[in-house]
């Protein structure tokens, strides 16, 4: 990590998902000791920021994608937040919630920085559109929002905001993509590492390809991990759990190569959902990987 100040970002909001719960997320990875950990490890921590739905925003009944207002009206909030926290020299780390508030850190981010590169791990693409998403659930578009795929425009979320560039977005851990998705990632020229591909090469392999590739001229790399990249006998307590996924180790290498790399310069640890979890594994793993990623090692 590139600098000494963390400024966690809570922001307990669901709705961009299929299944209630993951709002829930934030409070219980504070719960599970985050802030202690992560000065353990010497950064100063911040953690008074929380985005809330602002009243009166209600989604249109019968709209294809759901609760489409709730989640821009929130990742609003959260992009100006983002923006304000790294514009005041301290590391964003965002908890959700599910997926969608992605379009919100993006948004922010993409204000500051003038060249981001996002590594994006997580068993899904979220490459849907409005037009392509088979379920209308907000999580599941929040990179092509990002890449400036779909009619909903960063600059639409916080004023400023930038596209992010295709040659310097790399998915890790993608194993559950839809047709129209898979046709995306072919034809924009953004990378992704499938389980088949960690599989074969290795994560460290991976891992390394995808520091290159998204800090490939970029003056900041994004970090978004889904927890539901994590096997689901690892992170049970997710709302679109798909076998086959990171083991316990590959996942705590990623964040350790991650943090060693030193050009991760803001993340966001999303989908911990404590009412699908089993003892609270999940949030208690989400807590220890966001310790890896700030410097925690075995020895
Ligand atoms: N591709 C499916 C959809 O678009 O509905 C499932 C998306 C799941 C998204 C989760 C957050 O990663
Ligand atoms: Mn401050
Ligand atoms: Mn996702
Ligand atoms: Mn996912």
């Amino acid at each position: 990590m590139v600098q000494q100040s963390i400024s966690i970002i809570r922001v307990p909001f669901g709705l961009g998902a299929g299944r209630p719960g993951s709002e829930n997320g934030p409070d219980s990875m504070l719960k599970f000791g985050l802030v202690k950990k992560l000065q353990g490890l010497g950064y100063e921590v911040e953690a008074d920021q929380c985005i809330r739905l602002p009243d009166g925003v209600h989604s249109q009944a019968g709209t294809k994608m759901k609760h489409f207002e709730e989640v821009l009206a929130v990742s609003g909030q959260l992009g100006e937040a983002v923006y304000e926290t790294v514009a005041a020299g301290h590391i964003p780390l965002v908890l959700g919630g599910d997926h969608s508030i992605a379009m919100g850190s993006l948004a922010g981010l993409t204000r500051h920085y003038s060249n981001m590169g996002v590594i994006w791990v997580d068993a899904h693409s979220d490459l849907n559109t409005e037009l392509t998403s088979p379920s209308g659930n907000m999580h599941g578009i929040s990179l092509a929002v990002g890449l400036g795929l779909s009619h909903i425009k960063l600059r639409q979320i916080v004023e400023g905001a930038i596209p992010l560039k295709p040659e310097n977005c790399v998915i890790i851990g993608a194993r559950d993509l839809d047709r129209d998705e898979k046709a995306l990632i072919r034809s924009t020229g953004l990378t992704c590492f499938t389980m088949h591909e960690i599989d074969r090469l290795g994560i460290e392999k991976v891992v390394l390809e995808a520091l290159r590739i998204a800090g490939n001229g970029t003056d900041g790399v994004h970090l978004s991990f889904d927890i539901d990249s994590v096997d689901p006998i690892e992170a049970p307590g997710t709302g679109t759990p798909v076998r086959g996924g990171l083991s316990y180790r590959e996942a705590h290498l990623s964040l350790e190569l991650l943090s060693e790399s030193g050009r991760i310069t803001s993340a966001e640890f999303v989908e911990v959902n404590p009412l699908l979890d089993r003892n609270n594994q999940t949030s208690k793993l989400a807590v220890e990987l966001i310790g890896s990623l700030f410097g925690s090692r075995i020895l």
